[in-house]
C-alpha cells in the first residue's frame, strides 16, 4: 500500500446526505442495492470526477438519477467506481453489487459467523459491501432494508430504530431500520440470524424509555445477563458523570464467535466478540467479568465519543479511542477499587505500550503517516491516548476538564473533528495555552524522568532536581521536552506526608508539579526532616521514573505512602531490583527485608484490602524485567532469575501464605462482584507464591482446589499454578479440564493459552500438537490468538528459543494466515516488536525469520507494513 499522510488531507469533493440500502442476504450471492443521495461539497474541488472506494466488489448495475449509466460514463473495478462527470446538481447513484459472505475469511465487510450474518466496517470494511466514499468525514443518514430467508435469519437487526418489518414472499421476510443520526459508513452494521436474546428497558435521564437487548447464539441467553447488567450501569454512569444521554429508541448488542477485534461500536447495534459477552461462574473468571464490564462500557461510551462526534480522518483515531478508553477506565474505577484499577491499567500500559514505544513499531499517539490503518489500533493510540487525557485532567483540574468536555460535546456534536478542535475546548474552558501539551500527540517514545533529591538540614530545605529525556524513535531522532505533570508528596519518618511549601506548581491542584523543560529544581522549604520523595503518584504521567532511592526508602513508601499506587510501585521496584541482582548472578537476591516487609504488609492489609494485596504479591513479569534491562536480553536468564526470587519469597513466607490461603477459603457461593473477586485474587496469589516456594505443598493445594472449585476463577487459577509444575498432576488436570469443557470453545481457549505459555522446551511441540486438536481452527481469531498469540506474546523463553524455532514457527503461521485473514496475521507478527533488545544470537535469528516474512511474495498490505517497519 501507498503511504498516506496527514498533511495531504483535503476535504471530500462530494457529500452523501442520505444512503438507502436494500440488502438481500444469501450465503453466497448477497445482493446489495445502494442509493446514494450525493451533492458537490463546497469545500471540495468543483466538477471533480466522483471516485468511490471498493474492495473485492462486483458491480451488477449502475444508474445515475434513476437512469442506467452509459458505459462510457463510468469505470468500475473491484477497488474503485469512478463517475467521470457527475451531474452538477444534487443527484442519486443507484449501485447494485453482489458479494459472497461465506467466502469472506477476512471478517471485514459482510461475513458469516457460525450460521449468522454480521458485519465489521471499521476501518475500511464498508467498501467491501458497496462502493462508497469510505472516509470518516462523510456523514450520511442511513435507511437499511434487510431481507433474508425467515428460517435461516428470523432476527434482522440494523442501525438506528426499527421502522417496519414483514413478509417478503417465498419464505423470506424483511426489516427496515432507520438511523436519524448522520454517521460515517464505518459505523454501519447489520446482523441476520437465528439468535436468542435477553432484553430489558432503560429509562434515560429525561424519561425516555429505551429497549435494550443482548443477542447471542441459541441456547446461550443465560450467559448474557451480566453483559446486559453492565450495559445498564454504563448508561446510568454516562448520564451521571458526563451528562450524556442515549439517543435512540433501541440499543442492541450482538455476540458473534468470529471477530477480529474485541467489539465494535456501530450506532445502536454494537457487535461483540462473544468472549466479551458470555459469562457464567462455571466458565468465566473474575478477569473475564471485569473485561466484559469494561468493553460493554467502552463501546457504549463511543455513542458520544466516536459516533455523535467522530473523527475527521483516521489520523485522529485517538480522538475517539484514547478518550473512550479513559472514560471506560473511570467507569471501572467507580464500579470497583480505583487504586486496583489504576494498577491494572498501568500494568497493561507498561507491558503493551512501553514495549511498543521502545521498538521499531513506535509511533505517536496521532501518527502522521500510515500504510495500513488496521495496524494503528495499537496500545499507543488506545492506552497512551487515554493517559494523555488523564494528564490533561490533572493539569487543568477536574472542573475545567468537565467544562471542556461539555464544550466539546456542545460544539462538535454531529461533526467529524480533530485533536486540535478537541484541545481548543479545554484551552477555552481552562484559560490555558495547551500548545506545548499537544506535543504528547506528536512525539513518540517514552520519556525518562530522572529525580535527584538533596536535603539541607540546617536550612530545612529539600531540593528535588527533575530532568527528562526521550529516546529517539523511528523517524523522530530529535526529541523536545514534554509537559509532564508530576504528582508528588514528601513522606516523613513517621510515614505521614510533610506539608508542601510551595503546595504545587502555581495554578495547579495541591501536589501537582509540572516539568515542562529539560530540567527543573523544586525547592521545598520548612521541611523538618529528611523526607522520602513519593513521585508520580497515581502514575500521573506515562513516563519511566529513575530515582536513587535506597531499599530502606522504598520500604518506607511501601509501608506508609498515602498514595496506594506508589505503595504498590515501591514493592514492585524492590522486587525488580532483586530479580535484576539475580540476573547478574547473585544467588540470594531477595533479601530478608523484602520478605519482612511483605509479611508485615499481609498482616496489616490482607483482610481489609485483598484485591490490593494480590497486586502487591504479583511480581513483575519476565517482560517487565526484560524491558528494564533494555538491551542484549537473555530471556532464559530473566526467567531463571525471576523464578529464583519468587521461590525465595515463597519459601520465606510459606507459613503465612499457607495460613492466609486457608483463611480465605470460603464456601460462599460465587458472585462476580469486586469484593469476592478481591478475596479470590489474593487467595490465588498466595497459592501461586506458595507453589514457587514449596512445590510439593503447592501442587497438593492446587490439585485439590482444581477439582473442588465451584467457579472458573479458582479452577483456572489452580490449573495455572499446576501448569508451572511439570509432572503427572499437571497432565492429568489438563486432560480433566479439556474433558469437562469439551463443548465450550471459549473455555478451551483458556486451556490452549495456558499450555502455550508453559516455560519449558517441550512447549513448541505441544503447541504444534494442539493445532490438530478438534477445537482448534485457523479460521477463528480467538482460537489463533489463544494458542499462537499466547505462545508468541506470553512465553518469553519459548518464543525466543535460542535455536530460533519459535521465530520460524511464527513466521510460518503468519505467512499461512495472511492469505486468509491479514488483520489477525499482522497482529500476530507484532510479537517481534521487541526483537531488537535481544542478545545478538537471538536477534540474528529473529531478523532472519522477519526477513523471510517480508520477502514472501503476495503479502497483504497489513503484514507487509508490520514486517517492513519491524525491520527498519
Ligand atoms: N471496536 C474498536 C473499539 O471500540 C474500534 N473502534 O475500540
Ligand atoms: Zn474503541
Amino acid at each position: 500500500g501507498a503511504v498516506i499522510r496527514l498533511e495531504d488531507y483535503r476535504p471530500t469533493d462530494y457529500l452523501i446526505d442520505r444512503t438507502e440500502l436494500d440488502i438481500r442476504l444469501d450465503r453466497h450471492a448477497t445482493r446489495v442495492r445502494a442509493t446514494l443521495h450525493l451533492r458537490a461539497n463546497a469545500a471540495g474541488r468543483p466538477s471533480a470526477p466522483l471516485v468511490l472506494d471498493g474492495d473485492e466488489l462486483r458491480l451488477i448495475s449502475l444508474a445515475i438519477d434513476g437512469r442506467p449509466a452509459a458505459p462510457d460514463a463510468y469505470e468500475a473495478s473491484p477497488e474503485r467506481l469512478v463517475i467521470h462527470a457527475p451531474p452538477a446538481s444534487p443527484f442519486t447513484l443507484t449501485i447494485e453489487t453482489e458479494i459472497d459472505p461465506t467466502a469472506n475469511t477476512k471478517l471485514m465487510g459482510l461475513y458469516r459467523s457460525g450460521s449468522a450474518y454480521c458485519t465489521q466496517c471499521e476501518a475500511e470494511g464498508f467498501r467491501r459491501i458497496t462502493y462508497f466514499l469510505d472516509r470518516p468525514d462523510v456523514l450520511s443518514v442511513f435507511t437499511t432494508r434487510i431481507e433474508a430467508d425467515r428460517d435461516e435469519a428470523p432476527v434482522l437487526l440494523g442501525n438506528g430504530n426499527p421502522v417496519k418489518a414483514g413478509d417478503a414472499g417465498g419464505g423470506r421476510h424483511y426489516a427496515v431500520w432507520h438511523d436519524p443520526f448522520p454517521k460515517p459508513c464505518y459505523l454501519f452494521a447489520i446482523v441476520g440470524g437465528r439468535l436468542d436474546k435477553v432484553a430489558d428497558t432503560f429509562t434515560t435521564m429525561s424519561g425516555r424509555r429505551v429497549d435494550i437487548a443482548v443477542y447471542v447464539e441459541p441456547g446461550k441467553a443465560g450467559d448474557a445477563a451480566y453483559a446486559l447488567d453492565a450495559l445498564k450501569r454504563s448508561m446510568a454512569w454516562d448520564e451521571r458523570v458526563f451528562g450524556r444521554e442515549y439517543d435512540l429508541d433501541v440499543f442492541n448488542v450482538v455476540a458473534v464467535s468470529d471477530f477480529n477485534m474485541g467489539a465494535m461500536e456501530n450506532k445502536g447495534l454494537n457487535i461483540f466478540n462473544d468472549k466479551y459477552v458470555l459469562a457464567s461462574p462455571e466458565t468465566a473468571t473474575d478477569t473475564d467479568y471485569a473485561n466484559i464490564e469494561a468493553i460493554i462500557a467502552h463501546e457504549y461510551f463511543h455513542n458520544w465519543t466516536g459516533n455523535r462526534i467522530t473523527c475527521r480522518d483516521w489520523f485522529q483515531l485517538c480522538l475517539k479511542e484514547g478518550l473512550t478508553v479513559f472514560r471506560d477506565q473511570e467507569f471501572s474505577a467507580d464500579q470497583r477499587s480505583r487504586a486496583v484499577k489504576r494498577i491494572a491499567d498501568v500494568r497493561v500500559l507498561r507491558s503493551q505500550q512501553f514495549a511498543e514505544d521502545s521498538g521499531p513499531l513506535a509511533h505517536p499517539v496521532r501518527p502522521r503517516q500510515y500504510r495500513e490503518i488496521n495496524n494503528f489500533y495499537t496500545a499507543t493510540v488506545y492506552e497512551k491516548g487515554a493517559e494523555v487525557i488523564r494528564m490533561l485532567r490533572t493539569l487543568i483540574g477536574e472542573e475545567a476538564f468537565r467544562r471542556g468536555m461539555d464544550l466539546y460535546f456542545d460544539r462538535y456534536d454531529g461533526t467529524a473533528a480533530t485533536i486540535e478542535q478537541f484541545l481548543s475546548c479545554f484551552a477555552e474552558a481552562s484559560g490555558r495555552d495547551l500548545g506545548h501539551f499537544a506535543l504528547w500527540y506528536e512525539q513518540a517514545g517514552t520519556p525518562t524522568v530522572t529525580a535527584r533529591g538533596h536535603y539541607d538540614p540546617a536550612a530545612k530545605v529539600y531540593r528535588l532536581t527533575l530532568t527528562q529525556a526521550t529516546p529517539p524513535t523511528p523517524g523522530q531522532l530529535e526529541k523536545s521536552p514534554q509537559v509532564i505533570p508530576i504528582s508528588l508528596g514528601l513522606v516523613g519518618a513517621s510515614g505521614a506526608d510533610i506539608p508542601l511549601s510551595p503546595p504545587a506548581t502555581e495554578g495547579h491542584a495541591p501536589g501537582v508539579f509540572v516539568l515542562d523543560g529539560p530540567s527543573a529544581t523544586l525547592t521545598f522549604t520548612d521541611v523538618p526532616e529528611k523526607p522520602v520523595p513519593s513521585l508520580l503518584r497515581g502514575f500521573s504521567a506515562p513516563v519511566r521514573l529513575e530515582i536513587d532511592l535506597e531499599e530502606e526508602d522504598l520500604l518506607v513508601l511501601f509501608r506508609h505512602d498515602s498514595d496506594p499506587f506508589n505503595q504498590w510501585q515501591s514493592a514492585q521496584t524492590v522486587a525488580t531490583r532483586a530479580i535484576l541482582r539475580a540476573v547478574a548472578g547473585d544467588k540470594r537476591a531477595a533479601d530478608h527485608r523484602m520478605a519482612d516487609a511483605l509479611r508485615h504488609f499481609l498482616a496489616m492489609r490482607a483482610a481489609s484490602d485483598p484485591a490490593f494485596a494480590a497486586q502487591v504479591l504479583a511480581l513483575p513479569t519476565e517482560a517487565d524485567i526484560a524491558r528494564e534491562i533494555g538491551h542484549d536480553v537473555d530471556p532464559d536468564a530473566v526467567h531463571h532469575a525471576r523464578r529464583l526470587v519468587k521461590a525465595e519469597i515463597g519459601a520465606a513466607l510459606g507459613d503465612e501464605l499457607a495460613e492466609l490461603y486457608g483463611r480465605l477459603t470460603t464456601r460462599e457461593p460465587y458472585t462476580p462482584d469486586a469484593a469476592g473477586a478481591g478475596r479470590r485474587a489474593l487467595r490465588n496469589a498466595c497459592l501461586d507464591l506458595l507453589a514457587a516456594g514449596r512445590p510439593a505443598e503447592g501442587e497438593a493445594f492446587a490439585l485439590h482446589q482444581f477439582r473442588d472449585a465451584d467457579n472458573m476463577t479458582d479452577r483456572f487459577a489452580a490449573l495455572s499454578v499446576l501448569s508451572h509444575l511439570p509432572g503427572t498432576a499437571r497432565e492429568t488436570a489438563l486432560a480433566e479440564f479439556a474433558e469437562r469443557f469439551r463443548d465450550n470453545a471459549l473455555v478451551l481457549d483458556k486451556w490452549f493459552s495456558l499450555q502455550a505459555m508453559i516455560p519449558e522446551t517441550g512447549t513448541l511441540e505441544r503447541v504444534r500438537g494442539l493445532m490438530s486438536h478438534p477445537a482448534f481452527s485457523m479460521g477463528n481469531p480467538n482460537r489463533v490468538r489463544s494458542l499462537i498469540g499466547s505462545f508468541a506474546m506470553g512465553n518469553l523463553t519459548q518464543f525466543n528459543r535460542p535455536d530460533g524455532a519459535g521465530y520460524e514457527f511464527l513466521a510460518d503461521i503468519v505467512i499461512a494466515l495472511d492469505a486468509r485473514n491479514p488483520q489477525v496475521a499482522a497482529r500476530l507478527l507484532t510479537a517481534f516488536r521487541t526483537w531488537k533488545m535481544l542478545e545478538p544470537g537471538r536477534r540474528a535469528l529473529a531478523e532472519k525469520a522477519l526477513r523471510r516474512v517480508a520477502e514472501t511474495p503476495g503479502l497483504s498490505p497489513d503484514v507487509a507494513d508490520i514486517s517492513g517497519r519491524s525491520l527498519s
